[in-house]
């Protein structure tokens, strides 16, 4: 086939990049060709490290032996398999291993390929959940303000993000929103969890529940701890109480874990640390190191159970990806969770927490920092916006930190960091210490 365009070999405008100021970008790119462990390498040579974990998901570090390993010789030994009315060994051995770490009760897994799939499948299980029931009544869907669960039409739907819902039109009805957790002005440079609200927040959902009667709500569905949205730690208390709520009402609870899952607040998932299970949990990103896209959605056998009945042959549970399960993506699930095993990684966070926590609020009282925020190994640092010009402090920090040697997260104003769970104490002097020196120069 010949070229129907005249493409330099650097040419970088066919890629219209995702979440990126293209044409920003494009004027002065930051690229990465290599990385190993902690550090990424840039095309100029560079060694910048990690504060970010790729976006919150190499949670074991990068180009780890054995994962890289194990998608080497799965894609020598059997690349793909039709993945409806046909298995292969290594998803079923995935599942059972990720129903072994996962909170008691959560023993069936559904396949997906990002967490934005996950987060759609999950909304669809409780929804036809309700419907083999009997209860079809059930069909609202109640998310939060300030929530990311992704960005297709069911997820932007039960988000509260609103730059990425006001563009896409009416997005799915039945929808409501609980507050977000975020108390502005109030509990600012709290370590962990604040103390107060958690009850009065919670109860929101109450009051959602009594303006549309139980009887038409069929899930309700959090991030455990917010992340894309500026990590919003919830308070203490909180979550306990929407599981009570929505257990008194016959709703299902669906945790979001996209980011808290594996090991990121020092336990497997957000479901530990919090000590409270969800009918049906969320995951993505870390489940494969962010090396290959796989997400997975964990359901409770009453849920399963629901669904398998009637005739044998016929089809339980109408939904499924063409890569659900993929054998290349269950390789570096399997290799990854044993990297996790191998390391102690999904409970090392605990450990580290709290010289985390000294570390990032050892920044309190530098220039233009109104509120830090952390919990396991996430940390939150909000900055007080340009007047008019929401966004261009924390933005500026970014790049001056990928000039300095490190890669931080900005999202509005905070920025965003959730180390890979390998870091040392020392790196976390390294990444704070010049995080807080560029806080110094910006204007
Ligand atoms: N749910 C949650 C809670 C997430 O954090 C998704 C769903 C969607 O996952 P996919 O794999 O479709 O992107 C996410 C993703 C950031 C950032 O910097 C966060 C995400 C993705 C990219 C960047 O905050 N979260
Ligand atoms: N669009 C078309 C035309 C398809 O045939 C398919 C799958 O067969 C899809 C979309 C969905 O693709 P996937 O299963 O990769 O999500």
């Amino acid at each position: 086939m010949s070229d129907r365009r005249n493409v330099t070999p650097n040419d970088l405008s066919a890629f219209w990049m995702p979440f990126t100021a293209n044409r920003q970008f494009k004027k002065a790119p930051r690229m990465f060709v290599g990385a190993k462990d902690m550090h990424y390498t840039t095309s100029d040579g560079r060694k910048v490290l990690d504060g970010t974990a790729g976006l919150w998901c190499v949670n074991a570090g990068h180009c780890r032996p054995k994962i890289v390993e194990a998608i080497q010789e799965q894609a020598a030994e059997l690349d793909y398999a039709p993945a409806f009315q046909m298995g292969h060994p290594k998803a079923f051995e995935l599942a059972n291993a990720l129903v072994s770490i996962a909170p008691e009760g959560l023993d069936h897994v559904l396949y997906t390929n990002s967490g934005s799939e996950s987060v759609e499948t999950a909304l669809k299980v409780a929804l036809a959940y309700h419907k083999v029931k009997g209860d079809a009544g059930r069909f609202r869907l109640i998310g939060r303000e300030r929530g990311y669960h992704g960005v297709n039409f069911g997820g932007i739907s039960v988000g509260g993000i609103v730059t990425n819902r006001k563009m896409f039109g009416t997005l799915l009805t039945g929808v409501d929103h609980m507050p977000h957790t975020h108390t502005p002005g109030k509990n600012q440079f709290t370590r962990g969890e604040r103390e107060a609200g958690g009850e009065d927040l919670a109860s929101e959902l109450e009051r959602i529940v009594t303006l549309h009667d139980a009887s038409t709500i069929a899930a309700v569905i959090v991030e455990p701890v917010a992340g894309s949205t500026g990590v919003l730690i919830p308070p203490k208390g909180y979550l306990q109480k929407l599981r009570e709520i929505t257990r008194k009402h016959g709703i299902l609870l669906i945790f979001d874990e996209v980011i808290t899952g594996f090991g990121r607040l020092g336990t497997p998932f957000a479901a530990d640390y919090f000590g409270v299970t969800p009918d049906i949990l969320v995951t993505a990103k870390g489940l494969t190191n962010g090396v290959i896209p796989m997400g997975a959605v964990l359901v409770s056998s009453e849920i399963h159970d629901a669904f398998m009945q009637g005739p044998e042959h016929v089809i339980e549970f109408m939904h499924g990806y063409t890569y659900s399960g993929n054998p290349i993506a269950s390789a570096a699930g399997l290799a990854t969770l044993e990297t996790y095993k191998d390391e102690g990684l999904l409970t090392r966070g605990a450990e580290l927490a709290p010289y985390w926590a000294d570390a990032l609020h050892s920044l309190k009282g530098l220039p233009h920092i109104i509120d830090i925020r952390n919990l396991g190994l996430i940390g939150a640092i909000e900055l007080e916006p340009i007047a008019g010009q929401p966004t261009k402090r924390a933005f500026s920090a970014f790049v001056k930190a990928f000039e300095t040697g490190i890669l931080i997260r900005t999202t509005g104003d905070i920025i965003a960091m959730s180390p890979p769970l390998i870091i040392s104490k020392a790196q976390i002097d390294e990444l704070i210490g010049t995080l807080g020196s560029i806080l110094k120069t910006l204007e």
